[in-house]
């Protein structure tokens, strides 16, 4: 019996509605700022928790009872493919991101792996015609089976090198053959659990050569979507290289990929490294390198990557006020990587969470575009910094350190220590969330 074929596509009811499975507040066709909300938004559905996933914690297996489970045969995997769409099209999302493994069962040896990732593509590329869903981003999963258990890029084999390279190769051809519009790295399981079997600086240049080829290769297919790389600090591994925005800005540039590659920011990952969302986007933007977001919500007590689904208006306002900042999304945009809790058993759980999601960040949005459009955060920015316009003020970035140490002594220079009007931006945010 199939899941979701019976919802039919959630609607916008307004903000009065009490009916648990319309929009209140996203209204896909609702044109702010000169763009539909369905284009700032460019949300996406994560096929890996929500299809993939079986509602297993680390004390118990699978909560879940799905039609495709077990997903272990082509069969299911075409099941699951159904589904997947049939939810798409009851939450209305425009874009889907998936793994290599998520979409049918992985095979125990590359040759397999091709060939029935090529069919069931071709399987989910009718789905996409017929229903108009298109596909955000495609990555590999280098980090499930066992094989990858001391990463891939970074693994002291060869051979596991050689797999993750070939198994990228094959990931990038099918995300490019369903017309993605980006391709995501994360580095599951690149990083370590103890140094001291871990030759550092080894494993930091073979990533960095690994990054280099999958450009390579991009340009050699002729795949026009940009490639993004997800910042974590950990879990799973103890340490993963790519810690943060700010580390994968290093990373890349000493390899020489500045211009070539951008992030994929996910809310979770920015907690984990003990950083705010709107911290890893501002910082990827002033950078150049801001790409697209997961989108989701870790619960701030556990210490885990708890993947829930957003609910928190104001941090989302502030994310989307960045990305706005930036210029909004350009091949990027929100992918749910979220996923619901092991009780929440139903089908109807799976798509009341999506459109809950939807309208978190459609009210987060419409803040931010509000705020944006205000201009009162930019205003006391510039104010701020007004200063240093000044010629005498820039002299100082000029000059060298004798050269100020003279003017200070000339004039006497006494700095008037000024507020900062902290909370005065907050009140200010808050009469827009
Ligand atoms: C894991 C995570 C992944 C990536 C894709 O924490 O976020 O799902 O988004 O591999
Ligand atoms: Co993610």
């Amino acid at each position: 019996m199939a899941l979701f074929d019976s919802f039919s596509p959630a609607q916008y009811a307004g903000p009065d509605s009490t009916d648990p499975l319309a929009f209140h507040h996203y209204n896909p066709d609702d044109v702010i700022d000169g763009k539909t909300l369905r284009d700032h938004l460019r949300f996406a559905v994560a096929y890996w928790h929500s299809f993939a996933w079986e509602g297993g914690d680390p004390f118990g297996g699978r909560t879940f009872e799905r039609p495709w489970f077990p997903q272990d045969s082509m069969a299911q995997a075409r099941i699951k493919a159904d589904e997947a769409f049939d939810l798409f099209q009851a939450v209305q999302a425009p874009f889907f991101c998936w793994h290599d493994a998520d979409l049918r069962p992985e095979q125990g040896n590359h040759a397999d792996n091709l060939a029935t990732l090529d069919e069931i593509t071709d399987y989910i590329g009718e789905h996409m015609q017929r229903t108009g869903v298109r596909c955000l981003w495609g990555t590999a999963n280098l980090f499930s089976d066992r094989r990858f258990m001391s990463g891939a890029a970074s693994n002291p084999d060869p051979a596991v090198y050689a797999v993750s390279a070939a198994t990228v190769k094959m990931c990038m051809d099918a995300t490019h053959k369903l017309g993605g519009q980006n391709y995501v790295l994360w580095g599951g399981r690149e990083g370590y659990e103890t140094l001291l079997n871990t030759d550092l600086k080894r494993e930091l240049d073979h990533m960095g050569r690994f990054l280099n080829q999958v450009v390579e290769y991009k340009y050699k297919i002729g795949f026009s979507g940009s490639i993004l790389v997800e910042p974590k600090p950990q879990e799973p591994t103890k340490h993963q290289y790519d810690f943060d925005v700010a580390t994968c800005v290093g990373f890349l540039r000493k390899y020489g990929l500045e211009d070539e590659i951008k992030l994929n920011i996910e809310q979770g990952h920015a907690i984990l490294a003990g950083h705010s969302f709107e911290h890893e986007i501002a910082l990827a933007a002033a950078e150049g390198m801001l790409g697209s977001i997961d989108m989701n919500r870790n619960d701030y007590q556990s210490g885990w990557d708890t993947d829930q689904f957003p609910n928190n208006v104001p941090e989302v306002a502030l994310a989307y006020y960045h990305i706005l900042k930036a210029g909004g999304f350009t091949t990027g945009g929100t992918n749910f990587d979220a996923k619901l809790r092991r009780q929440s058993l139903d089908a109807e759980d799976l798509v009341a969470a999506h459109i809950g999601a939807m309208d978190v960040c459609a009210r987060g949005l419409k803040a931010a575009i509000a705020m944006h459009a205000d201009g009162g955060l930019e205003s006391a920015l510039q104010a701020r910094y007004a200063e240093w316009e000044s010629d005498s003020a820039r002299a100082l970035l000029a000059g060298s350190l004798d050269d100020i140490s003279a003017r200070v002594l000339a004039e006497d220079i006494r700095p008037a220590p000024r507020s900062g009007r902290q909370e005065q931006l907050e009140n200010y945010v808050n009469r827009f969330v």
